[in-house]
Parts: C-alpha cells; sequence; structure tokens
C-alpha cells in the first residue's frame, strides 16, 4: 500500500482528522470501524425492536439482530503524523436526526453502500452533497451479491466524477484501510485546488484541517 501522499502532511506536526463512517441501515459501519481501529472500537449496540418494523430494510440483512442506537468510535494511526479519528452513524431512520451532530467538525466521510440496496445510500450521499462534505464511496460487497462494473454503480447512484469510489469488505482491516487512504488523498486533492482555505468540515465545525 503506497502512502505517499501522506507524506504531504509536515511529519513535525501530528494532524488528527474526525472522520464519518456514513450509510443506511445494516451496510456494515459498526463492522468497519471494529475491523480498523487500532483501539478497542466503542460501540452502542442494542437489540433491534419492533420500531424498525416497515421502516427499515432488514433483506439481505436478516441474521443481524443489533443495531448502533448512538454512534461507532475508533481510530487510526495513518502514519507518525496522522491520526484519524472514526465517527460511525447511527442507521435507523429514526436516529437520522443525530448525524447533524456526529458530523459536527468532520473533515470527511466514508459513505458504505450494501451492493444489494443501493437506493438506501441516496440519503447519505444527499447528506453529505448538501454540507459540502467530502467523502468517498466504498461498495461493501456480500457474499453472493452480483458484481456490477464500478461505471454502472457510478451512474446509478448519480456520483460526481471526482467523488473516489471502490469496493469494499468492511470485515477487511486493508480493505477499509484503502478507502481511508481513498479519502485523504481527495482531500489533499482538495487542499490543493484551493490552497489558501482550509477544508472546512461542516458549518458548525471547529477549524480541523490537515495542516501542510
Ligand atoms: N458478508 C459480509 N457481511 C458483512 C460485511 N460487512 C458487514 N457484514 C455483516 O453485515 C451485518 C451488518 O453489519 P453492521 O456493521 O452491524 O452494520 P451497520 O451499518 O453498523 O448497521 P446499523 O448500525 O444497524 O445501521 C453484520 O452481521 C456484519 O457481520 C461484508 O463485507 N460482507
Ligand atoms: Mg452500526
Amino acid at each position: 500500500m503506497a502512502f505517499s501522499s501522506f507524506d504531504m502532511v509536515q511529519p513535525s506536526k501530528i494532524t488528527s482528522a474526525k472522520i464519518l463512517i456514513a450509510g443506511g441501515f445494516g451496510v456494515g459501519k459498526t463492522t468497519m470501524v471494529g475491523a480498523v481501529s487500532e483501539i478497542a472500537p466503542l460501540s452502542t449496540e442494542e437489540l433491534i425492536s419492533a420500531e424498525s418494523e416497515g421502516v427499515d430494510d432488514l433483506s439481505g440483512v436478516e441474521s443481524k439482530v443489533t443495531t448502533t442506537v448512538a454512534l461507532d468510535f475508533g481510530r487510526i494511526t495513518v502514519n507518525p503524523s496522522l491520526i484519524l479519528y472514526l465517527f460511525g452513524t447511527p442507521g435507523q431512520e429514526r436516529f437520522r436526526f443525530f448525524w447533524d451532530e456526529l458530523a459536527a467538525g468532520a473533515l470527511g466521510a466514508v459513505v458504505l453502500a450494501d451492493i444489494r440496496r443501493l437506493d438506501d445510500s441516496f440519503a447519505t450521499i444527499d447528506f453529505f452533497e448538501s454540507r459540502r462534505l467530502p467523502f468517498v464511496v466504498g461498495v461493501n460487497y456480500f457474499d453472493g451479491a452480483h458484481r456490477y462494473r464500478l461505471s454502472d454503480l457510478r451512474a446509478a447512484l448519480d456520483l460526481e466524477d471526482q467523488v473516489p469510489m471502490r469496493y469494499c469488505d468492511a470485515r477487511s482491516r486493508d480493505s477499509c484501510k484503502q478507502l481511508l487512504v481513498g479519502l485523504t488523498e481527495h482531500l489533499l486533492t482538495r487542499l490543493e485546488s484551493v490552497p489558501d482555505q482550509p477544508i472546512s468540515g461542516t458549518p458548525a465545525s471547529p477549524a480541523i484541517r490537515l495542516d501542510r
């Protein structure tokens, strides 16, 4: 794995960034935070209640018995200069009100999409597009699903060309790390295109930035 772009961050400074791991119900957000975090992840899992019936689509994840009711939290040191703090969102519709709170101060996001339930990703993509928060899309591949071409998936999601997208396995540390590398490179590219302005997070965010 090449981490060359991260070398652009000054080695003398330790920079941290808040990153959201977001997506619809049961796409693998908690799994990803758990797979990639170097600390024991904080999770807030509770048994799925009747409130979910008829609202959240359980198809494909029928065996799922718990759901995130607040957030997931983890940390990964990308290189000696860069630490990412990962905040996984809850996926159930009734917890959507909490996303703005979670997004405060975030520098960017990984949007996870379940290959079998792409429709569930529209609301998440809209969320970040409307807040102008940079994101990458990880298409979480579940066993036995059809493997579409990425270009077809991009068209189906109506995703702009500059938004990085790749297949991933939320259970694999390497795969998740590649998504985070892709996000960091995306953030740095944006920083280069507007060199005098820090990348801002959400409007209410403190000025977290990648120092260069
Ligand atoms: N086969 C396969 N299963 C996966 C993958 N990622 C997650 N899972 C499984 O899918 C289920 C859902 O994963 P979670 O990580 O709880 O999903 P979530 O997005 O956090 O769910 P909510 O918080 O309820 O929205 C779990 O049973 C995981 O083990 C994957 O890449 N492949
Ligand atoms: Mg979860």
